[in-house]
C-alpha cells in the first residue's frame, strides 16, 4: 500500500517555510496541505491566498488547499496558481453552492475536491464524488490542530472508500486530523490514499523535522 503524506504548512516554523518545502521535496513527497480559515466557517484565522500564492511559488509540491470559509467564491480567482494545478478542496456543508465551486475551480485550471466535517453523513458526498478527483474527510473538527480523533473517524473513511467502489469512481481519500502512526495505519487500511501529516506524526514537540520526517516515511513505506 502505498499512503501520500500532505505536510499542513499552518503547523511549520514560519520563519524556515522555504527551507522545510526543500525538505520535503529532497524527500520525494509530492503534496503540500495549506488551511485557509476564515474565522466564520471556522473560529481560527489562517493561511490567506497571499501566503498560498507566495509559498507554492517556491515550490515544485502540489498545493492542496483546504478551504475553510464561508465564500470560496471570493478567493478563488486568487487561487489560480498558474501552472500548478492545485488541488482545491470546499466543504460540502456549504450546501448548494458546492457544485458551481467545483465547476469554478475545474474551469480555472485547478483539481476540484470536496471535504467534509465530522458531523456531516458521508452519505452527503454521493452526488459529487464522480465530480472530484480527491475526497478529504475531517477526522478532527475543523480549525485546530492538535486535536484528538473523533470516535467513528475510520468507519467513516471505510463507508466512503464502499461508496466509491459502488459508484465505480476513484477520488484520492484524504484523512486530516491526529494522524498519529498508530491512526494512520487504521485509517490507511480502511482505505485513506493521502494522510494530512500535522502535530500528531510530523511536526512533533521536541523532534528536529528531519528526523521526523524520515520516520514518518519510513513507517508510511512499511504499510
Ligand atoms: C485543521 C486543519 C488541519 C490541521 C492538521 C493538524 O482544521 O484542517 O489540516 O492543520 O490536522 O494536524 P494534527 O496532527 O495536529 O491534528
Ligand atoms: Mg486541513
Amino acid at each position: 500500500m502505498k499512503i501520500r503524506i500532505a505536510p499542513s504548512l499552518m503547523c511549520s516554523d514560519f520563519r524556515s517555510i522555504e527551507a522545510e518545502v526543500k525538505l520535503f521535496e529532497r524527500n520525494g513527497l509530492e503534496l503540500l496541505h495549506f488551511d485557509m480559515m476564515d474565522g466564520h466557517f471556522v473560529p481560527n484565522l489562517m493561511l490567506g491566498p497571499g501566503l498560498v500564492k507566495a509559498v507554492s511559488a517556491m515550490t515544485s509540491l502540489t498545493p492542496d488547499i483546504h478551504m475553510m470559509v464561508e465564500n470560496p467564491e471570493h478567493f478563488l480567482p486568487a487561487l489560480e496558481l498558474a501552472g500548478k494545478r492545485p488541488l482545491i478542496s470546499v466543504h460540502v456543508e456549504l450546501g448548494r453552492k458546492v457544485e458551481g465551486l467545483i465547476r469554478a475551480i475545474r474551469a480555472q485550471g485547478g483539481r476540484p475536491a470536496v471535504a467534509i466535517s465530522p458531523q456531516t453523513p458521508i452519505q452527503a458526498l454521493a452526488p459529487l464524488l464522480p465530480t472530484v478527483e480527491l475526497a478529504l474527510v475531517m477526522a478532527v473538527r475543523p480549525g485546530h490542530a492538535g486535536q484528538e480523533m473523533l470516535p467513528g473517524a475510520i468507519e467513516r473513511i471505510a463507508e466512503l472508500k464502499e461508496m466509491t467502489a459502488r459508484f465505480g469512481v476513484s477520488p484520492l481519500i484524504e484523512v486530516d486530523g491526529n494522524t498519529t502512526f498508530e491512526n494512520i495505519r487504521k485509517m490507511a487500511a480502511a482505505g485513506a490514499d493521502v494522510i494530512v501529516a500535522g502535530t500528531s506524526c510530523l511536526y512533533r514537540k521536541g523532534v528536529p523535522l528531519e528526523a521526523a520526517l524520515d520516520e514518518l516515511i519510513g513507517f508510511a513505506a512499511s504499510l
